[in-house]
C-alpha cells in the first residue's frame, strides 16, 4: 500500500524543496524515481536485490530512493560519513547487487558501483515508456539498515513496508500530522541524515506517505527556519545548538507547529528553555531501528517533559527487570543471517520505568552504546580500532557526559612499561583516522590502570565515572 498511497497524491502538490532551493511536486518525483527504476533495471538490478545508497543529502539520494522502491529492489543507506573501516563489515555482510555512490572509488571491493550523477536532469525528466510499478507485499523487505551492534559489528536490520506504514500511520495520527487531502499541508525543516531511520523513515518517507512537504538540507546548521517549515523532527543537540538564536528571534520559532526530539535523551533545561523562549514545548520519542517508535507523547494532549510518552497504537511495551521490551507490528523478525527471533518481545537494551500517567522514562542503558549527536557508537568498536597501539598495554573506550552532544566516546589507556604518553598520543591520533568523526574520542586519558571485574572484563560505567570525576 505505501507506494499505491505515495503514487496516488496529486501531482501537481508541493512534495520536496531540495537544498539547492527548487521545489518538486509529486509528479516531478514520480517521473524522477521512474526513470532511475528504468535506469536501474537497465544495469541488471531486480526486485529483492540489495541496492546500497552511499551519498549524501541531497535530490539524488531520493531519486535513488525513490527508484528502488518503484522496482522493488532493497535499500541498503550507508553512513556518508563512514570511513572504509567502518563500511566493510556492513558491505561484507550485505554483498549489495549495486553501491549508487558519487565516490566509486571508495568500494574497490564491491563488485559494481554505479553513479547517479551521470543522469542528467533531462534524461530523468523525460517521460519514456512506464516502468514496472509494483506494489509489494506487505511483509517483503524494502530496507536494509545497519546498527553500530553493542558487540562492535554492525548488524543488519531488515524493515518491511508494515513496519514503516502502521507505525507512520500511527504517528500521524498521534502527531496530528496534515492528510493528503489537506489544503494546507505539513512542511518539514528535514535537515536530518537520511541514512538513520530518523531522517529517512519518519522524515523523508512520513513526508511522502502523507502527501506532506519537506525542505531538505544538505546538514544541520542552527539557523532560521523558513516560513514555510511548520514541523521539526531533530536530535536533543539541535535544540541545545539553537536555544541563542530562539532567545534573540523566537517568532520564526513561535509560528511552527511541532517540534519533536528523539534519537537520545532530551535534557530539562533544553526542553524549559524551548518551551521559554518559543511557547513550544517540544514532544519526545522514543523508537530504535529494529523497533520503529516505540513509544511518543502526543501532538494534542499532555506532553510530559522527561518522559517519552505512552506506547505508540500498535505498539506493546513491557519493563522485565526495569529492561523495556517491545512487540509489534513496527518490530522486525530478526538480524538479517541470524534466526528469527523466537519470542514475540525484543528487549532494547534500554531501561525504563512508568510514570503515574503511564508515560515512559528513559532511565538508563543496559547495552553498551554510547550516543553522540543522535549517532549510536559501539564502545567495543572504537576500542577494536585502538587494541594493538605500540607502547600501550590496555585501552578502554566508554561514553562521557558532553553539553553539547550529549555524550562522546574517551578513550583510557595504559602504557607499557617505559613507554613516552606523547608518541602513543600521536599513535592513536592516527588510528583515529579510521573511525568518522562522531565515533573518533573526544578526550584521550592516561591512567595507572583500568577498572575490572574479578573476570578482566573492563567496568565502563566505573571507568565513565572515573573520567568524569577527573578535570577536563
Ligand atoms: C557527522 N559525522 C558523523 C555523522 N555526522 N559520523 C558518523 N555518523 C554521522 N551521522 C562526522 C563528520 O564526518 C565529521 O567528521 C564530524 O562527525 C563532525 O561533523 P559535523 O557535521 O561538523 O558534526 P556536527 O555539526 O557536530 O553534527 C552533529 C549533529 C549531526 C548532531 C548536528 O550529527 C546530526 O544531525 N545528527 C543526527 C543524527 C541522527 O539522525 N540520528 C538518528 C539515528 S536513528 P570529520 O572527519 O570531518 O571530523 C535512531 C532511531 C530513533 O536513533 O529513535 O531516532
Ligand atoms: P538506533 O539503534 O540508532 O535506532 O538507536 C536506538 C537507541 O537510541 C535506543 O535503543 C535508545 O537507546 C536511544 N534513543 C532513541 N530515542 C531516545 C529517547 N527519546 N531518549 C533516550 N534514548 C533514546
Amino acid at each position: 500500500m505505501f507506494l499505491r498511497r505515495f503514487l496516488a497524491h496529486d501531482p501537481h502538490r508541493r512534495a520536496l524543496c531540495d537544498p539547492k532551493g527548487v521545489w518538486h511536486t509529486y509528479g516531478d518525483l514520480r517521473r524522477r524515481g521512474e526513470h532511475t527504476a528504468r535506469w536501474l533495471a537497465q544495469l541488471g538490478v531486480q526486485r529483492g536485490d540489495i541496492v546500497a545508497i552511499h551519498l549524501e543529502n541531497g535530490l539524488d539520494l531520493v531519486d535513488a530512493h525513490l527508484g528502488c522502491m518503484a522496482i522493488g529492489a532493497v535499500r541498503l543507506p550507508l553512513n556518508a560519513h563512514y570511513r572504509e573501516a567502518e563500511l566493510a563489515p556492513i558491505l561484507d555482510d550485505a554483498a549489495p547487487a549495486l553501491v549508487l555512490t558519487t565516490s566509486p572509488g571508495r568500494f574497490p571491493a564491491a563488485s559494481h558501483t554505479a553513479d547517479l550523477s551521470k543522469l542528467t536532469t533531462s534524461e530523468l525528466m523525460h517521460p519514456g515508456e512506464e516502468p514496472a510499478r509494483g506494489v509489494w507485499p506487505e511483509d517483503e523487505v524494502t530496507a536494509l539498515m545497519y546498527t553500530s551492534g553493542t558487540t562492535g559489528r554492525p548488524k543488519g536490520v531488515p524493515q518491511t513496508w508494515a513496519m514503516w506504514e502502521t507505525n507512520l500511520d500511527a504517528l500521524a495520527a498521534l502527531w496530528g500530522l496534515s492528510s493528503p487531502a489537506s489544503p494546507e499541508p505539513d512542511c518539514l525543516w528535514l535537515a536530518l541524515p537520511l541514512f538513520h531511520t530518523h531522517g529517512l523513515v519518519l522524515g523523508l518517507h512520513g513526508t511522502l506517505l502523507r502527501g506532506a512537504r519537506a525542505m531538505l538540507q544538505a546538514r544541520f546548521e542552527p539557523v532560521v527556519p523558513p516560513p514555510e517549515v511548520t514541523h521539526i523532527y531533530g536530535v536533543p543537540t539541535w535544540y541545545r545548538r539553537w536555544l541563542p538564536l530562539m532567545h534573540t528571534d523566537p517568532a520564526p520559532f513561535r509560528r511552527l507547529k511541532l517540534l519533536v526530539s528523539g534519537s537520545d535523551g532530551l535534557d530539562a533545561a533544553t526542553s524549559d528553555g524551548v518551551f521559554a523562549a518559543t511557547g513550544h514545548r517540544i514532544l519526545e520519542r522514543y523508537g530504535m531501528t529494529e523497533t520503529m517508535m516505540i513509544c511518543s507523547n502526543p501532538g494534542v494532549g499532555e506532553r510530559r517533559a522527561g518522559t517519552v510518552g505512552p506506547p505508540v497504537a500498535g505498539v506493546a511495551v513491557r519493563l522485565v527487570d526495569g529492561e523495556i521490551e517491545v512487540s509489534g507490528p513496527s518490530v522486525f523478525a530478526g538480524y538479517r543471517g541470524a534466526a528469527p527471533r523466537a519470542s514475540e518481545w525484543f528487549a532494547t537494551g534500554d531501561a525504563g520505568e512508568w510514570d503515574y500517567a503511564g508515560y515512559l522514562r528513559i532511565v538508563g542503558r543496559k547495552k553498551e552504546l554510547v550516543i553522540v549527536g543522535g549517532v549510536n557508537v559501539s564502545p567495543a568498536e572504537v576500542e577494536a580500532i585502538f587494541v594493538g597501539v605500540p607502547g600501550t598495554a590496555e585501552i578502554g573506550a566508554c561514553g562521557v557526559a558532553d553539553a553539547d552532544l550529549g555524550e562522546v566516546v574517551a578513550l583510557a589507556v595504559v602504557l607499557a612499561a617505559g613507554e613516552d604518553e606523547g608518541a602513543v598520543r600521536g599513535a592513536i591520533a592516527g588510528r583515529a583516522q579510521a573511525l568518522s568523526g562522531l565515533k573518533r574520542p573526544r578526550r584521550v586519558l592516561f591512567l595507572p590502570a583500568l577498572p575490572r571485574n574479578a573476570l578482566g572484563k573492563l567496568q565502563r560505567g566505573a571507568l565513565r565515572a572515573l573520567i568524569e570525576s577527573l578535570p577536563p
